[in-house]
């Protein structure tokens, strides 16, 4: 190939691509679409899977989202706060680790739809979001292209319902870009770091990224 044309790009300007490619290709895949379904696809009875952090002391009519900025100043949001912003829906292939899949159709906020609305532009500069559940049993790192990827929801209905307890009432994460393990299940905080947050299957074992 040396010399030659590939891809209709002259070879020593492709060279540098394909560097930055090996570099940052996880980041520019997020920018490619999960594929999504038609609502007639999706399942009606959706298997639930992993319940850390869903303790049943939990008290849904007290929760809020405790977001935590980078000055350290903190906002508390109601469910009813999420709802009033821009609502998008999708029907993916959500997919688990473990080796099963399901088509599912779930609703929220987009998480840059959130971020804007909220003028958390310097979190959205940092490297990292982190999300909690209220317990801080179960807790994920997502990197910051791929929370602000257009298809992650903070997410409050299934099949157009509220979310079900099992499926983590009243907010979780969907993520189509990220294995299941990453979709964390009743939000409780969000913060923002510079370095990776704790992640509780990373700590376990698996992938800290867990790409699709
Ligand atoms: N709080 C919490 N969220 C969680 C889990 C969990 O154990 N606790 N398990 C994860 C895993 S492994 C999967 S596959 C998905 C399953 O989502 P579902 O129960 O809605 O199918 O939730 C994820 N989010
Ligand atoms: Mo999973």
């Amino acid at each position: 190939m040396d010399g030659g044309i590939q891809g209709g790009i002259q070879q020593p300007l492709r060279n540098v691509l394909n560097k930055n490619e090996a570099v940052f290709g996880k980041v520019f895949s997020k920018n490619h679409l999960t594929k999504t379904y038609p609502v007639s696809a999706a399942l009606k009875n959706v298997r639930f899977n992993g319940d850390v952090g869903m303790g049943k002391d939990f008290d849904p009519a007290t929760w809020e989202l405790y977001v935590i900025k980078k000055n350290g100043d903190s906002l508390k949001l109601k469910l009813d706060d999420l709802k009033k912003l821009p609502k998008t829906d999708i029907v993916f292939n959500f997919k688990c680790i473990e080796g099963w899949s399901q088509i599912t159709h779930w609703a929220g906020v987009k998480f840059s739809d959130f971020i804007k609305a909220y003028g958390l532009n310097d979190e959205a500069g940092m490297n990292f979001v982190g999300l909690k559940t209220p317990d801080e049993e179960y807790y994920v790192g997502i990197d910051m292209p791929s929370a602000l990827h257009p298809q992650t929801l903070l997410c409050y209905e299934l099949n157009g319902q509220p979310l079900p307890m099992k499926e983590g009432y009243p907010l979780r994460l969907i993520i189509p870009v990220k294995y299941g393990i990453k979709h964390l299940k009743r939000i409780g905080t969000i913060y923002f770091d510079n370095k990776r947050p704790p992640d509780y299957w990373f700590e376990r074992g698996y992938d800290y990224y867990s790409g699709l």
